[in-house]
């Protein structure tokens, strides 16, 4: 049982939406073309929707949950006017766009936060193609979990790559329901701070029954963005054929036959699936530990036209991504530039105990934690007897004492350790490390080269873990690096890096 440990206290934005019938009901996502040079809104709201039948107020840009989807061509500039109409400070952060530095929204770096009642603008370019997203840096573990997050949707300046029938943005989330409500959020700072809140209740594009029809013989493109606070999704349509072509920012140098997609928070993925068989296709979250039904997929008995299948049964190689990496590979072997630690210290017990009990408790073999394995002592962690913290290894530095200083052209290699029981860390367990303003490669996982390279913002650190990324260092300005477990980034689990 979630959360049997705590009070009943409302959240700020509960009591001042206590009034629930003067709120309208939150909408469905829009799809909003951005053309170069468009000036567009983007205001969070309190909006309400129910899922058990009991409204509840929840926050939402433009009255829609998910909010807009900004549809928009590489190499555009669009501003955004964002007046803040909820009871919380905000800021809206443009996750993976290399963007000019004072409009990346992150609050206490770039910008104040905008006050409920203030506006700001913001100015936003995007060199790169693919599925980014928007969120606020403020609070995520309640603002973003309530519903403050969209997609921006970067589409290629050249040819498109392979055709498919049709192209859906998922955004997939968790929420913690109680008797129909969201369980309270803490009141001045994150809590279930140990392993981040786990929902139990699955929603893609903000519904609880997703539903798609397609055609027999329908290639789909679906590009699946991780919104939840800090549940991985490991994904697959029950059966139909997937395979995935793009991650964070753009296409793979290969395309590749897939049984599941892994999904940290914040990372995102783009598979083509094919639905041979009319029928229902069930679209599905499995992990060792729970198989649940996200929705469905229903193929009609009309033959697909045009059919893609012969396209589909391709893997193929990506000459224009191969060819921009190739610039790169010279420094795939040069030695470790800077090594981060990913580390906790813990003490539930207020000294009498040790903060062992919590010791490799529910990760499983694979290094991720898939389910709150002890939810009582989760939901009372707080900075007060958890502090996450990223540790430079040179310097010793932790979290917001540790600023990288680094030159626009540097190719930076970075090595991530996620620290063992034996290394001193209380709770180990997979982390989903951001990097703000810039772009990396995954090089290796536990010294392993990864074989097929893709432009990535987020790399998920699985518990035990070394990552190798390079960093390719091209947007100047201070940039934050953090866990983007939410709870872990309201902990502390940030430092950050200036570019000049
Ligand atoms: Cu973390």
């Amino acid at each position: 049982m979630h959360g049997g440990t705590m009070n009943d206290a409302q959240s700020p934005q509960q009591s001042i939406a206590a009034d629930l019938s003067a709120l309208s009901e939150a909408q469905a996502t829009q799809i909003v073309d951005v053309d170069n040079g468009a000036t567009i809104d983007l205001n969070p709201q309190i909006v309400k929707k129910s899922l058990d039948g009991k409204p509840f107020a929840l926050y939402a840009y433009n009255g829609q949950f998910p909010g807009p989807l900004l549809k928009v061509k590489q190499g555009s500039t669009f501003t955004v006017r964002v007046r803040n109409d909820i009871d919380q400070p905000t800021t809206v952060h443009w996750h993976g766009v290399r963007l000019q530095n004072k409009f990346d929204g992150a609050a206490g770096i770039t910008q104040k936060p905008i006050e409920p009642g203030g506006s700001f603008t913001y100015t936003v370019t995007v060199p790169d193609s693919g599925m980014f997203w928007y969120h606020p840096h403020v609070r995520e573990d309640m603002q973003q979990d309530m519903g403050l997050y969209g997609n921006l949707w970067v589409t290629p300046r050249d040819a498109a790559p392979t055709p498919v029938n049709r192209e859906e943005a998922l955004m997939l989330d968790d929420l913690l329901m109680r008797r129909g409500l969201p369980v309270p959020y803490g009141e001045t700072e994150a809590d279930f701070a140990l392993m981040g809140r786990f929902g139990n209740t699955m929603l893609v594009n903000g519904s609880a029954a997703y539903a798609l029809n397609v055609r027999r013989g329908d290639v789909v493109r679906f590009s699946l963005t991780n919104a939840a606070n800090t549940r991985t999704f490991n994904i697959h349509f029950g059966g139909a054929r997937m395979k995935l072509i793009g991650s964070d920012a753009g296409r793979s140098e290969r395309e590749e036959f897939v049984d599941a997609v892994r999904l940290s928070p914040s990372e995102r993925a783009t598979v083509d699936v094919l639905f041979d068989k009319s029928g229902t296709y069930k679209f599905v979250h499995e992990s060792p530990e729970t198989r649940i039904t996200l929705g469905s997929v229903t193929v009609s008995d009309e033959a697909a036209s045009p059919s893609y299948a012969s396209a589909f049964d391709e893997e193929s190689r990506n000459t224009d991504v191969v060819a921009d990496i190739d610039a790169y590979r010279a420094f795939f072997d040069a030695p470790v530039d800077e090594m981060i630690h990913l580390t906790v210290k813990q003490d539930m017990m207020g000294g009498m105990g040790h903060g062992g009990m919590a010791m490799d408790h529910g990760v499983g073999e694979d290094g991720i934690e898939w389910e709150d394995s002890m939810p009582m002592m989760n939901a009372m962690a707080t900075k007060a007897n958890t502090q996450w913290k990223l540790v430079d290894e040179r310097s010793g530095k932790e979290n917001m004492d540790i600023r990288y200083a680094f030159t626009r052209g540097d190719k930076v290699k970075i090595r991530l350790v996620n620290d063992r029981a034996e290394d001193g860390s209380d709770h180990p367990m997979q982390h989903p490390i951001h990097f703000h303003g810039q772009r990396f490669l995954v090089l290796a996982f536990n010294g392993k080269r990864n074989e097929n390279l893709v432009w990535k913002d987020t790399v998920l650190v699985p518990k035990d873990a070394t990552v190798d990324i390079l960093l390719d260092v091209t947007n100047p300005g201070d940039w934050m690096i953090h866990c983007h477990i939410a709870e872990h980034l309201s902990n502390g689990m940030m430092g950050s890096m200036r570019v000049k």
